[in-house]
């Protein structure tokens, strides 16, 4: 195959996970405006950067801003993380009462000594976390994030996921509050937490 059909694939494979997302998220943005009792979080256990049990009681009395992703991402992870990040230093003292927190869809390559240095990269208090397959899933399902291994081969045994781009605030109770979509600039974002706190 040439360099030339390989970079094609990727561009289908990227667009096509991108509409699979696009799909699944817009029927769950209509689904919670049309019914509010779609419910998203919920517990979870799943173990941090430093290699500590971490569930959603651990998390109680602080905002908690939370998205999906995974290390391997070329371009929506860190684009997210970085705004997520900058929305929170904005809140200046604020920021405090929110705790950002990146869960992997990727727990296979997505070890703790992975996520260590990715997570620092992003924001000193950025919590993140990563499980067996099945603790992945049902955290992802409980915040109904898609996600499956893009089905193409990079060589060197490499690979992308698809995943939806949500974050979720959360609030002192655990309870979901508002969500944004991957895009929203961090001072929009700062400005609609700041408006929660
Ligand atoms: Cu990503």
């Amino acid at each position: 195959m040439t360099r030339k059909l390989t970079y094609g694939g990727l561009l289908i494979v990227l667009l096509l996970g991108a509409i699979t997302a696009w799909v699944y998220e817009s029927r769950l943005t209509s689904d919670s405006s049309i019914n509010p009792t779609v419910t998203v979080g919920g517990p979870f256990s799943l173990i941090d950067q430093n290699g500590v049990r971490r569930s959603q009681d651990d998390f109680a009395g602080s905002y908690m801003l939370v998205n999906f992703g995974y290390t391997f991402c070329p371009d929506v992870c860190p684009t997210a993380l970085r705004d997520i990040s900058a929305a929170i230093d904005l809140l200046g003292a604020d920021g405090e009462k929110v705790i950002p927190v990146f869960i992997t869809i990727d727990p296979e390559r997505d070890t703790v000594e992975k996520l260590k240095p990715y997570a620092a990269h992003f924001h000193p208090r950025l919590v993140a976390l990563t499980g067996g397959p099945d603790e992945i899933k049902a955290a992802a399902k409980a915040y109904r994030i898609y996600y499956a291994r893009a089905d193409l081969d990079l060589g060197d045994g490499d690979y992308l996921m698809d995943h939806s781009s949500l974050y979720y605030l959360m609030g002192p109770d655990g309870k979901f509050i508002r969500h944004f979509s991957f895009g929203a600039p961090a001072d929009e974002m700062a400005a609609a937490i700041r408006a929660q706190l």
